[in-house]
């Protein structure tokens, strides 16, 4: 029999120890990214997990391919030249692989010059240019950064079903399918199932793809994404929301501008500074849009994109934010489950967060109390009884709760600067798109 022992790379070097080897030869693994022929050498770049190595290859050395993957043996120079402070003479290279075609796109310049759709179609090559995997690397660093927060506000990470027997945010926009004969949907939010978690753990998160049907074509829609969702109990009012992810976004950036510098340096990203984040009623938000802008106000229960665009002018005018909450949304605006104000009960106890112009988030106060809820259903004609295993908690009893939901690559894209949601997605799934 064989035992297995726990894994230990005892033969490459990682490039984080490389400097500790300077004047020594090491072992390491990649695939050669460029090879640049100068007289009598060769600048051979390596790709490895997070970093593209400068290595020398003298002339009479043969070399595979761009995009073999290899194993070389190699002394460590310092080169105050480099960026990394060294560069790797190659003395041996063994190849492992040697792709069967030349990549379709050229992907080893500094930007990958083609159209989105090129870039879309040709996804798991293009990905490999070291800008675009930087993307998803910060992409990686913006969760990371979001799990360590929430970890230490003391939430508890969850994994909810995403093939479920009713839509929880209404609307048209839900995946039907055949689940063994019986009718079923791909999960449009984890919104039931957190606040049913709230029930069980008080604070819950989870970070899981969720899924919309959305019928039109625009920069900012996707089939399939990533919602950051959390969902607290016992808060006093829904402000205490909007304080948690105004802290969660905080740490991110402090999480980014500590363990993703090299990313952001490549990208050449600066980070939005937070401190507070400004506030405003939607219905002041509308008044000040149009007052400033001479626009009429043709939609009293929603922004129209542009709306959202001419308000980031405005309070990022006055107040330097890049970001603003807008709340007490309309009450027809938002889902059943959305509480209502007391003192004006078509407003609600809501908010979206919008940044750089971009809604990417939304959330608010439940309704906590059994017949509260059941009394807003039925104003809505909705059917209580398909809602029954929904009702259970507030039926066993919960303390007044509430959360978001925010959308991972609509934060990625307006933080990096893109104009579009796919961009930001590492293979999207829009009305055109099911491949790669
Ligand atoms: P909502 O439906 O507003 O709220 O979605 C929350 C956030 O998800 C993102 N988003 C999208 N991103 C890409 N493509 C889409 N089609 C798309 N639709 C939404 C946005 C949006 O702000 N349950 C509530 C959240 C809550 O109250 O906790 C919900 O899902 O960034």
């Amino acid at each position: 029999m064989k035992l297995i022992n726990e894994y230990k790379n005892t033969q490459t070097v990682e490039v984080e120890q490389l400097p500790k080897y300077i004047g020594e030869t090491v072992t390491i693994h990649g695939s050669i990214y460029k090879i640049r022929k100068m007289k009598g050498f060769s600048f051979v770049l390596l790709r490895t997990k997070r970093n593209v190595l400068q290595c020398i290859a003298e002339e009479q050395l043969e070399l595979p391919v761009e995009e073999s993957c290899v194993r070389i043996r190699a002394k460590v120079v310092e080169e105050e030249r480099c960026r990394a402070g060294y560069e790797l003479h190659i003395q041996q290279i063994e190849v492992l692989s040697v792709p069967a075609e030349a990549s379709p796109i050229v992907i080893n310049q500094k930007l990958v010059d083609t159209s989105i759709e090129n870039i879309l179609d040709y996804r798991p090559v293009i990905l490999r240019n070291e800008k675009q995997r930087a993307i998803f690397k910060l992409q990686e660093g913006i969760c990371q950064a979001f799990r360590t927060f929430l970890m230490k506000e003391q939430f508890t990470e969850i994994h909810t079903p995403k093939l479920v027997q009713a839509g929880a945010e209404g609307g048209a926009n839900i995946f039907q399918l055949n689940y063994f004969g019986q009718e079923a949907y791909l999960a449009q939010s984890p919104q039931f199932y957190k606040q049913m978690m709230v029930g069980v753990f008080e604070r819950v998160f989870e970070i899981a793809p969720v899924f919309r049907a959305e019928k039109h074509d625009t920069s900012r829609h996707l089939n399939e994404y990533t919602s950051v969702d959390f969902e607290m109990g016992y808060i006093r009012s829904f402000e205490e929301i909007m304080q948690m992810e105004t802290a969660m976004l905080k740490f991110t950036m402090e999480y980014l501008q500590e363990q993703y510098q090299k990313e952001l340096d490549l990208l050449g990203i600066s980070l939005p500074v937070i401190e507070s984040i400004p506030a405003v009623r939607f219905k002041e938000a509308k008044e000040m849009i149009s007052k400033a802008y001479k626009r009429p106000i043709l939609d009293w229960e929603d922004f129209e994109p542009e709306e959202e665009k001419l308000l980031y002018e405005l309070i990022s005018k006055e107040t330097g934010s890049e970001f603003v909450f807008v709340t007490h949304y309309p009450s027809v605006k938002r889902p059943f489950y959305a509480m209502e104000c007391k003192e004006n009960s078509e407003e609600t106890e809501s908010f979206d967060l919008l940044f750089r112009g971009l809604e990417i988030t939304t959330g608010g106060q439940r309704i906590h109390g059994y017949y509260e809820q059941i009394e807003k259903m039925k104003q809505r004609n909705m059917n209580v009884e398909l809602f029954e295993s929904y009702l259970m908690m507030h039926k066993a009893g919960m303390p007044p709760h509430g959360g978001l939901g925010l959308g991972l690559e609509r934060f990625t894209c307006k933080l990096l600067g893109y104009e579009n949601v796919r961009y930001t997605t590492l293979f999207p799934r829009d009305i055109n798109r099911l491949v790669p």
